[in-house]
């Protein structure tokens, strides 16, 4: 059996030739603004990359609240600790730009789930995590319960999501079905059209208020 660690470095091999691959590809066709615009797009950090701080291939909960935490900063444009559904939503139209590699004006599954997980993620379309009880988006996506999120995890969790934004059905995302407000809407506990951090955190790594609450993840008080 292989083990997990050795099935990582290959993956990291095999993307490093890719990469390799696609900037010999790039060289030779100088001056083809496509290409060009595929490798500024391919050399951009993908969002797994940009959690995994230490490197070492899984996401711990740490890196995800502070990935978040850095987010939500990149989304609050005025600095004044609150985000509204403006700035959510300008930062979720500069997403699906970055998201849309080939530039054609929708978001398809592997454009979305390579944004998240990485350019070589592999695709089981036909992955359905079960039902679990879990409310947090990271043990959510920690599928396997071992406190890490890793590359599969995260594509596996980004194929479902796709297909909930995908209000049509058609197998791509237009800039409306996935920059709308409704998570706005949804993070926005006490309504009142603003989402502070609180809010924003109990989506993330915080339990929600409205669930049961454990001793050790207490609920600050407010
Ligand atoms: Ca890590
Ligand atoms: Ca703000
Ligand atoms: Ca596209
Ligand atoms: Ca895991």
């Amino acid at each position: 059996m292989i083990g997990k660690n050795r099935i990582n470095k290959i993956k990291t091999m095999a993307w490093g030739l890719g990469m390799a691959a696609m900037m010999i590809a790039t060289h030779g066709m100088a001056g083809d603004s496509d290409a060009a615009k595929a490798a500024t797009q391919a050399r951009k950090p993908f969002v797994f990359q940009k959690m995994d701080a230490d490197g070492d291939g899984k996401v711990a909960a740490a890196e995800f609240q502070a990935h978040r935490t850095t987010w939500f900063k990149e989304i609050d444009a005025n600095g004044d600790g609150k985000l509204t559904a403006d700035e959510y939503v300008k930062d979720q139209q500069g997403r699906f730009k970055d998201m849309d590699t080939n530039s054609d004006g929708v978001v398809v599954v592997e454009e979305y789930a390579a944004f998240f997980c990485g350019p070589e993620t592999r695709m089981d379309k036909a992955a359905n995590p079960a039902k679990t009880d879990k409310t947090t988006l990271f043990e959510t996506m920690d599928a396997n319960n071992d406190t890490y999120v890793t590359v599969p995890e995260c594509a596996a969790y980004r194929i479902v999501i796709f297909r909930q934004l995908d209000a049509n059905g058609d197998g791509k995302l237009t800039p409306e079905e996935f920059a709308s407000d409704a998570r706005f809407t949804a993070m926005d506990a006490n309504k009142d059209n603003t989402v502070t951090k609180d809010e924003f955190d109990a989506t993330g790594v915080n339990k929600p208020r409205d669930t049961r609450v454990s001793q050790t993840n207490l609920p600050r008080a407010h």
